[in-house]
């Protein structure tokens, strides 16, 4: 099946019953997970070149406004509370500084700025700052983007208001294997807050970690589960789980490098017109590595040497590598 072929799907993510009325079935996503390697690429950069220049990647900078301390228990992540993974809790981070931040990063090239703070969700105090950041980043000229964690009802509404363009929320992995990383809230709940941020006309940026024990079935599941929303996210961020000492997920088996290709692949070839972000983990990846995610039709990065709490390839390590590969920066 391509993406022509594909039936339109008309219930919500809520409402949908599994497999029945998707675009994708897990069973398919699994199949192209399989393919051999050579057939997956060309197929993934096929339907690259429908819809996007091959040769041009999105930039995003990431800044953490608000890390650690956080009450969930994510069992990849440095900043849950109830982790010792030698991440503090600090406040949330002064405007100023934040804009600061952003307007370095827009020198360098990024065009979209991206706030994530370690909350479960932001209390309406909170949300007041955040919006203020919103205004002065898009003011400069950026896309704005927020990680804030689970909204309630009216937050996504003034996100909006502010300018927000994106609202990063990853359902990170398989349904079935969710509550074996998370058990202080559900998919569901994240689904929730996916639909509020769509109601509110804001664009989504939903993906996944790989390498969490998933499995390459698990794997399928999580691409389909994204590919099939009523609307598939406009932004596809696949991470490779970047190990934190301390995190249950610290020595996790690690995922052979080409599956970590076929995944992105197998999100090129669902969500055609999405784009597709080579995530976290690009500091453990070779070159070749990261220029093969490229040819699967990763189409967007996050630029600057700081993810969240963890480092990233500087931004001269990228324009070496975007030199060396053709690659324009946008
Ligand atoms: N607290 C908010 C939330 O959970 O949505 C926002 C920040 S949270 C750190 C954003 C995303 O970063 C997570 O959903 C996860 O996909 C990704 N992430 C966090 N730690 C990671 C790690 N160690 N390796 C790879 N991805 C990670
Ligand atoms: C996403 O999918 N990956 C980013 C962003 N959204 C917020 C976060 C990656 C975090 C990697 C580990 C860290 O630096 O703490
Ligand atoms: Fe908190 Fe987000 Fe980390 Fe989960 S991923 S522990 S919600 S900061």
């Amino acid at each position: 099946m391509n993406s022509s072929e594909a039936t339109v799907v008309v219930h919500s993510p809520r409402s949908r019953p599994a497999d029945l009325c998707s675009r994708w079935s897990v069973d398919q996503v699994e199949a192209l997970l399989q393919m051999p390697f050579n057939d997956l690429l060309f197929r993934a950069q096929q339907v690259h070149r429908e819809h996007f220049d091959p040769n041009a990647v999105q930039r995003s900078t990431l800044l953490s406004i608000k890390t650690g301390g956080c009450s969930e228990d994510c069992g990849y992540c440095s900043q849950s509370a109830r982790r010792d993974t030698g991440v503090d809790a600090e406040p949330l981070m002064q405007l100023e500084q934040v804009v600061e931040s952003a307007r370095a990063a827009k020198r360098r090239g990024a065009s979209r700025f991206c706030m994530g703070a370690a909350w479960r969700g932001p209390k309406d105090r909170d949300l007041d700052a955040v919006v203020g950041m919103v205004r002065e980043v898009k003011q400069l000229g950026l896309e704005t983007c927020v990680t804030l964690g689970m909204l309630k009802d009216g937050q996504a509404e003034r996100l909006k208001a502010a300018g927000l363009d994106y609202y990063n929320h990853n359902i990170d992995t398989a349904p079935e294997h969710y509550d074996k990383v998370i058990t202080t809230h559900s998919l569901l709940d994240r689904l929730r807050t996916l639909e509020k941020v769509r109601a509110a006309g804001i664009k989504v940026c939903s993906g996944g970690i790989v390498g969490m024990g998933e499995g390459r079935r698990g794997r399928a599941a999580m691409i389909a589960e994204l590919a099939n929303m009523e609307t598939p996210p406009e932004s596809v961020p696949i991470n490779s789980l970047v190990q934190i000492d301390g995190t249950p997920l610290a020595g996790a088996e690690t995922v052979d490098g080409f599956d970590f290709v076929r995944t992105i692949a197998a999100a090129r070839i669902t969500m055609p017109t999405s784009y597709v972000r080579l995530s976290a983990g690009r500091s453990e990846m070779s070159d070749e590595l990261q220029a093969l995610c490229f040819l699967a039709g990763a189409n967007s990065i996050f630029y600057g040497e700081r993810l969240l709490t963890t480092d990233n390839p500087d931004a001269d390590q990228d324009e070496r590598l975007f030199d060396r590969l053709g690659l324009t920066g946008v």
